[in-house]
């Protein structure tokens, strides 16, 4: 197994990193240089270390570090920890062994006090300016578990662990005023080099739409108007003749005014069932929707009907104005409710292509506008295209006073407190008797955690720095008025939000970061991590730096200029087929049972994976994350003992799900290369001399070889495809076996560009060939385009059967390419003119008998 000594190789070149401080990023650096910031999301590593999924964005943004320090970037690449409590040291240990190039002076906690007395610092800038406030928001609390729970924790009323019930209740909170900054946030996304999902997710999350508000006046019993307006927040103006009903939220302020006593019992009853529901399980398109009649009715303002008032779950109370016109005809919720509750429907936009039965189901896109004037109101809108309709609508109800356009959004204000002891304390005291809140002067930062031996909830909802009693009751040193402290404490998110900053400048005791220092290493230019942090971590983060950027604090608008998400390593692949009544295996999507298929009789067959000998039979392949209840995480301490860091690193670049296989296939690779140039071991354990020549001249077909790869590896590995990159390599060795003498030139340079994917060994190689320090500063090899120039071939050009020229063109050249000289050369072109080609055939240039005919 031991194909070569990485068991003596790579513990010896971590030792050197450490001991020479390598990596090390000094704090006064030559700033007329170019930097390259690369960061990775902070670990969140579970309870049993790290699997082999977690490496996988650390070794991409190893090697991007690696590569940038050799192209002669001051690199910045450090790494933090933000879980109070979490054994940092030992995952230290774990990333050491696997050879990342961090800076480990700049290590940082988010837990430690001279790091949290920024984040608390930040907190009261939040505060001067009016973007932290306290409110009461309605939480989930469940009373059996004495706390309050997350959303997630809440499944169809009941706590998740426990089943415990589940009520939404009211609760003074810290909340954030991210909205304030949904405008920025959703516009500056367009410059950022982020996959377009997660830009996507974002925008999503933030969910700006544009509309209208509008008035409905309620009616009394009598049939006449009552002074009670309900406002409705629609994206549909357009459709206002269309609305046949309104729907209040259950918790909707007006809904007592105007419920009719007939029908006050069952409301009631209504609305506190649907207090036990989340707001998720209450939008489920799905989930059959539920609704009461209130007992009133409303006036429509564009044609003067009474329309009837219901309550109902699927408008929620925190969105718009948490009141909606329903347009049954025209949006698929109140399509369904009206069904079920016999509600009229009527069509108001038909579609192009003519009639809708709107009965069926809901028109949802655009058309023109039918069933849509009024003499009462004088509105018509009839004939026109929908879009010029709701213009004209706002238009009408600006006029008249019922109504004017609107902007929402779906992104809420950040609730900021969390019941917790574990967590940065709140720099702010409340002053006995007055109850007034004063900030703690930024002197006093950092504001620090009393001791306490019990972290368990009260109970009661009070968190449990409420028990720490002579922390709590202090002294306002302003006015000397007795005070208490506030005993929520910041969410986990905090520290996370800003921590890139402090890498910059990680010891300063007098700002969060020095100015200079920041102009220098902002933004990050990679950052890489989990698809699963696309909204909240990423959109908080930016959020905050936005407000630094107005307090002045930092010079760039956005934190991070490109995003990469890592993707994941699966644990294992499992394939599924499906039997037929006689038991015979049948493809996944005709039948009956299924049953797991073992890898080994599995083959991929275009789209669908498919049994070996069968291909007929399809089977479904269901990928598993790594994971501890599916019992299939493998831990990279194993596979580095047993086949060293630095396969595990490469194989890690190639993805996909784990297999022995495929960390044989590169441990073989790194061994191949390890013959090459040291030779193998005799008996006596030396090693022979590999086929390398120290003083040798290369050859025109070396070079040529090498810079090939050169360029391919080059080019791959700042397109961040490290798999291709590597492949390259491997095609290099091969051709290299073939060689007599390997001359140390171009060995050399093979070393260095395989040392960001597998630094031990080329550390190793490097220092074989003859060099005394690291490889790690050494120039990154560079191509030279004369050993790149393609050989050509002359392409014969047949047109209607008959040859009637050539083209030159490069041996690698595509059918698009040869098609596109041969129309552009006036000899041939003369043959194509006003003739459609309705064939063409391209025989590739690289192989025998090439050719081009239409
Ligand atoms: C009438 C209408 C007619 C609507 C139509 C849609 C289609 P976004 O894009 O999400 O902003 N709505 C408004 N407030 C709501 C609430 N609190 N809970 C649930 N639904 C609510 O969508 C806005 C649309 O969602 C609004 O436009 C409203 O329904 C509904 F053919 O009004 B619409």
């Amino acid at each position: 197994r031991r194909a070569y000594p990485f068991h003596e190789i790579e513990p010896k070149w971590q030792h050197y990193w450490e001991e020479k401080k390598t990596f090390r990023t000094p704090d006064e650096i030559d700033t007329s240089k170019p930097k390259f910031y690369v960061l990775d999301m902070f670990p969140y590593p579970s309870g049993v270390g790290l699997h082999v999924g977690h490496p996988l964005g650390y070794t991409a943004t190893d090697i991007l570090a690696r590569l940038k320090r050799m192209q002669g970037f001051n690199v910045l690449h450090p790494m933090g920890w933000d879980a109070f409590g979490l054994p940092a040291e030992q995952y230290a240990i774990e990333l050491k062994l696997l050879g990342f190039s961090y800076d480990w002076d700049r290590e940082i906690s988010t837990t430690e006090p001279d790091y949290y007395k920024w984040t608390q610092w930040i907190f009261l800038q939040l505060l001067k300016r009016g973007l932290a406030y306290q409110a009461e928001v309605p939480v989930n609390w469940c009373p059996a578990l004495g706390t309050v729970l997350a959303n997630e924790e809440v499944v169809d009323g009941v706590s998740e662990r426990g089943g415990h019930p589940v009520v939404r209740k009211p609760m003074r909170q810290w909340m954030l005023k991210i909205t304030a900054y949904a405008d920025r946030l959703l516009e500056d996304l367009d410059g950022l080099d982020w996959p377009e999902s997660v830009k996507e997710m974002q925008r999503n999350w933030i969910g700006r739409s544009e509309g209208a508000e509008l008035q409905f006046s309620a009616m009394d019993s009598d049939g006449l108007e009552s002074d009670i307006k309900i406002t409705v927040y629609t994206t549909r103006p357009d459709t206002i003749f269309g609305a046949t009903y309104l729907v209040l939220a259950p918790e909707h302020v007006l809904l007592p005014a105007i419920i009719a006593d007939s029908q006050r019992e069952v409301v009631e009853e209504y609305t506190e069932l649907a207090s036990r529901k989340s707001d998720l399980e209450r939008t489920e398109l799905q989930k059959e929707k539920t609704g009461v009649f209130s007992g009133s009715y409303a006036r429509n303002p564009a044609n003067g009907l009474a329309i009837p008032i219901w309550v109902a779950d699927y408008v929620l109370g925190s969105y718009g104005t948490g009141a909606i016109m329903a347009v049954p005809a025209h949006d698929t919720r109140d399509h369904e409710f009206s069904l079920k509750y016999n509600i009229p429907v009527c069509g108001v936009v038909t579609p192009e292509n003519g009639s809708f039965n709107y009965r069926e189901k809901a028109y949802t896109g655009d058309g023109t506008m039918i069933n849509s004037s009024s003499p009462t109101s004088g509105l018509d809108i009839n004939g026109l295209p929908s879009k010029d309709a709701a213009s004209k609508v706002i238009e009408w109800v600006e006029k008249t006073g019922c109504g004017m356009k609107k902007v929402n959004y779906k992104l809420r204000d950040w609730l900021f407190a969390r019941q917790r002891y574990w967590g940065e304390p709140i720099p702010v005291i409340f002053l006995d008797g007055t109850g007034e809140c004063v900030p703690v002067s930024e002197a006093e930062l950092p504001l620090t955690l009393p001791e306490l031996d019990d972290f368990t909830p009260t109970g009661t909802g009070e968190p449990p720095l409420a028990k720490a009693l002579s922390w709590v009751q202090t002294v306002d040193p302003i006015s000397g008025k007795s005070a208490q402290r506030e005993t929520n404490t910041m969410p986990q998110w905090a520290g996370s939000c800003w921590y890139y900053l402090r890498f910059m400048d990680p010891r300063n005791p007098n700002a969060l970061v020095d100015k200079e220092k920041e102009k220098y290493w902002s933004p990050v230019d990679v950052y890489v991590g989990g698809a699963e942090h696309a909204v909240l971590h990423l959109l908080y983060a930016r959020f905050w730096h936005k407000v630094l950027y107005d307090v002045g604090v930092v010079s760039t608008k956005e934190p991070f200029q490109c995003v990469i998400n890592q993707g994941i390593i699966l644990g294992e692949v499992q394939y599924i087929a499906f039997r037929d009544s006689d038991g015979n295996l049948v493809s996944a999507d005709s039948v009956d049972e299924m049953g797991d298929i073992s890898q080994e009789i599995v083959t991929k067959s275009g789209d669908y994976f498919v049994l070996k000998d069968n291909p007929d039979i399809r089977l479904i392949g269901r990928a598993h994350k790594m994971s501890k209840s599916r019992g299939n995480v493998v831990n990279p301490d194993d596979v580095v003992s047993q086949y060293g860091a630095d396969s595990l690193r490469l194989y890690e670049m190639f993805m996909g799900p784990f297999s022995t296989s495929g960390i044989d296939g590169v441990h073989r690779f790194l061994a191949r290369v390890w013959r090459l140039v040291v030779g193998s071991p005799s008996l006596d354990g030396k090693y022979n001399v590999g086929t390398v020549d120290l003083d040798g001249e290369p050859s025109l077909e070396q070079l040529r070889c090498l810079h090939r790869c050169i360029s391919k590896v080059t080019e791959e590995v700042e397109g961040t495809r490290f798999n291709t990159g590597i492949s390259a390599m491997m095609e290099f060795i091969n051709a290299a076996y073939k060689w007599d003498k390997l001359p140390r030139p171009v060995i050399e340079q093979f070393a260095l560009l395989l040392s960001p994917y597998a630094p031990h060994m080329s550390e190793e190689l490097w220092s074989r060939l003859g060099h005394s320090t690291s490889l790690a500063y050494e120039p990154y090899p560079t191509v030279n385009p004369e050993y790149l120039k393609e050989s050509t071939v002359v392409l014969p050009v047949q047109i209607n059967g008959k040859t009637r020229g050539t083209v030159q063109v490069k041996k690698q050249c595509t059918e698009e390419d040869a098609f596109g000289l041969a129309s552009s050369d006036p000899k041939l072109s003369k043959f194509l003119d006003g003739k459609t080609i309705k064939k063409r055939i391209f025989v590739p240039a690289m192989t025998k008998k090439p050719g081009l005919s239409m």
